[in-house]
């Protein structure tokens, strides 16, 4: 069984739906599943952050990933940053909680230690290299830093927003094919479904065109559609 989100993308679509928000009038576990339930032949991956886990707790986090795991890739989104002993053990937590890959912040560098631990539980890691909203100054002056030290570390993937193509490029210049790219600002963020794939993204990560549309299917078959008219 081969558990990298690679293998999950190329069943379906390039899309990783972000379960962030809910319709206000929904219960969110009930939405959430009925929704995976609607579109989980259709996406590649699942991500789940802080809003979804404050939501429902361990206890819904683990049905859906009880439910939906081995169909779809679940990416934990918490963008840890800490000291690597505690990432580590932080990794190992969201491993066994079903997850298959988590986001990590890079600028504490000195992970290392936290690769190796993914890599004995077979959990991907994906470092953050370039945010996709207006005025992240800090990761402008560090993309060239924060990307080289992807590519040290090793890392399964990079995060860049999709409101930056240039730096798309510039990420799949450098990485080649040794790392994967995932991209969020498809949709509610201004971002045109397949843009970060014409620059050169693996995946799309899409959260409220999804998660608040009335007719969730419909919406991931348009994305869906729109991705494989500008596949590389
Ligand atoms: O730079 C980033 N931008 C971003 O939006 C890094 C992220 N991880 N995200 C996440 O992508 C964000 O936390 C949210 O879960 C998702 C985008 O959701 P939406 O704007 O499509 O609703």
């Amino acid at each position: 069984l081969n558990l990298d989100l690679r293998s999950f993308g190329r069943r379906r679509s390039r899309i990783i739906v972000a379960l962030d928000f809910h319709p206000p009038d929904k219960d969110p576990i009930k939405w959430w599943s009925h929704l995976l339930e609607e579109v989980g032949d259709l996406v590649a991956g699942v991500k789940i952050g802080l809003p979804a886990f404050f939501k429902v707790g361990v206890k819904g986090v683990s049905k859906l990933t009880q439910q939906f795991g081995g169909d779809v890739y679940f990416l934990a989104d918490f963008k840890l940053a800490d000291i690597p002993v505690v990432v580590s053990e932080e990794i190992r937590q969201l491993s066994a909680l079903g997850f298959n890959g988590s986001i990590v912040h890079l600028f504490p560098m000195g992970y290392e230690p936290v690769v190796e631990v993914a890599r004995e539980l077979e959990h991907q890691i994906f470092g953050v290299t370039y945010m996709s909203h207006r005025g992240c100054r800090l990761f402008e002056e560090s993309f060239q830093t924060l990307l080289d030290y992807a590519l040290a570390l090793g890392v399964d993937g990079v995060i860049v927003g999709a409101s930056r193509p240039d730096k798309i490029r510039e990420a799949r210049k450098k990485l080649g094919d040794t790392a994967l790219i995932l991209s969020p600002g498809i949709g509610a963020q201004g971002m045109s479904p397949g843009a970060a794939i014409r620059t050169g993204a693996d995946f799309e990560i899409v959260g409220r065109a999804i998660t608040l549309s009335p007719e969730p299917r419909q919406a991931v078959i348009k994305m869906a559609e729109a991705q494989r008219g500008v596949e590389r």
